[in-house]
């Protein structure tokens, strides 16, 4: 729930609710001169994000569908969708994976109140081309809904579609996706993935989307609500779809296709390359009246929050704390692109920081450095975690590379198999060295009560 000025309560349940607590907030740019969707919208996308603010572009050239971005863009604005303060969404996040709640079945939804299945032409909906050498307009904010053609489980994920002609898109399946198994599972039987792509959705549909769970993913985004999802079920296939989603693509991903796919400008804050990837044909487009089109630009701190940073950080939090009860707190820092992890331990046993260092490795492929500090060190403030590197390791025994090891394939550091080096830093001052190096720590003052010139 949101407080507005008029003292009532916004409930966030889909895009435009959201949309309408940001306003509320004062999180939200709203552009009324036109703006271009080739680079211009995402130039402008990404100067919004840089000033702490989600962007709604209503005048898109050549649309009449208005466009908005980075809704979970910082801290801030996923506190908003979550209903908590930016300290509790950790918190929060751990407590919606623990609470699974299925989603409601409902007989119609307001995302099918429009609906062409007919002659398809995704030229109709303003999909931007955002950064300046990226290979295409890319849909980047859609919800991926697929099943697994053996549980029937459903999976959600964001998997960037580049756009290649008027119901034809690429559907990028990195390595690790439950998506990319299901589609493998029945390309090998000769079939086509029925899948929809949900686009305008309940940012935590958002989140959910970017999170890893083994069961069916609809049930974090209702744990996270605290209420089921409303879905409806899909027109051509036998897949659910948000109920209030603004749009959804319904279609297949096609047996035996692959496509030359990218550059994009991805996380890691460089372009990706080009390579073979999944395409798909739309068959029916759904939408509500008067749809709104949902987009996060390449490279963005969006991308980095959402997709690296709050979704991982349980997963890193439970594996850590299996190992130790000295755990103090954990981070993925989203300037460090989620590949480095910052953990604070109590007074940790010898050994024990290295240890813990291996279980944040395991914890995610994309980890790739640990840097473990004491808990008298702010792991949130990126000067002092420097300043414990700098004072508090012993390099030949605080620092471990492995090496060979799996990776991300678009960190630049990955070979051409996504195979790179791993490191685990002990920052720690350990036995003997914490009894004798205390921080410095000042009283805090307020000049106010003294006579200053
Ligand atoms: C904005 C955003 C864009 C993403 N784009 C892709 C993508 O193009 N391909 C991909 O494989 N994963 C992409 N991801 C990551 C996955 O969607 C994410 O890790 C998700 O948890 C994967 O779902 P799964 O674990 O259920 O397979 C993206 C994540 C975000 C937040
Ligand atoms: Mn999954």
């Amino acid at each position: 729930m949101v407080s507005i000025e008029t003292g009532q309560t916004v409930a966030v349940s889909d895009l435009r609710s959201m949309v309408a607590a940001l306003r509320a907030q004062d999180c939200l740019v709203e552009i009324t001169s036109e703006v271009d969707p080739v680079h211009e919208l995402g130039a402008v996308l990404h100067a919004c994000e840089r000033a702490g603010k989600a962007a709604m572009f209503h005048k898109v050239k050549g649309h009449q569908i208005p466009v908005v971005g980075s809704v979970l863009g910082s801290y801030e604005r996923i506190a908003i969708a979550l209903g908590c303060e930016p300290q509790q969404i950790h918190q929060r996040m751990v407590a919606g994976r623990a609470a699974p709640t299925p989603p409601e079945v409902v007989d119609s939804g307001q995302v099918q109140e429009v609906v062409a299945d007919g002659d398809i032409d995704l030229a109709t909906i303003p999909i931007p081309t955002h950064a300046p050498l990226d290979g295409g307009p890319f849909i980047n904010a859609g919800i991926v809904i697929a099943r697994d053609p053996e549980s029937g489980r459903h999976n959600l994920s964001f998997n960037r579609m580049q756009i290649f002609d008027r119901d034809l898109a690429g559907v990028n399946m990195n390595v690790w996706r439950d998506v990319r198994e299901f589609f493998l599972k029945a390309e090998a039987a000769g079939e086509n993935l029925p899948f929809c792509v949900a686009i305008g959705v309940d940012p935590v549909l958002l989140i959910a989307g970017a999170s890893k769970y083994e069961g069916d993913e609809y049930e974090i985004a209702g744990g996270l609500r605290g209420a089921p999802v409303p879905v409806v079920r899909a027109l051509s296939c036998d897949v659910l779809v948000p109920a209030l989603a603004e749009i959804v693509l319904e279609g297949e991903v096609l047996a035996g296709e692959r496509r030359e796919e990218g550059p994009m400008a991805e996380f890691t804050g460089h372009y990706s390359g080009t390579g073979p990837q999944t395409v798909a044909r739309i068959k029916v487009i759904t939408t509500r009246r008067d749809p709104i089109f949902e987009t996060i630009a390449g490279a963005s701190f969006e991308h980095l929050i959402l997709g690296n940073a709050v979704t991982r950080e349980p997963l890193l939090d439970a594996a850590v704390r299996k190992l130790s009860p000295r755990i103090g707190q954990v981070y993925l820092p989203p300037y460090a692109c989620g590949f480095t992890a910052i953990i604070s331990m109590r007074g940790p046993e010898p050994g024990e920081p290295q240890t813990v260092g291996f279980a944040a490795l395991a914890s995610h492929v994309n980890v790739k450095t640990v840097i473990i500090v004491d808990d008298d060190v702010d792991i949130f403030d990126p000067a002092d975690v420097m300043w414990a590197l700098s004072t508090r390791v012993r390099w030949d025994q605080g620092s471990l590379v492995a090496p060979h090891a799996r990776g991300n394939d678009l960190d630049p550091s990955s070979d051409e198999n996504a195979v790179q080096s791993k490191l685990i830093v002990n920052a720690t001052l350990g036995r003997g060295r914490s009894e004798r190096y205390t921080k410095v720590r000042y009283p805090t003052v307020d000049l106010r009560e003294y006579d200053v010139t």
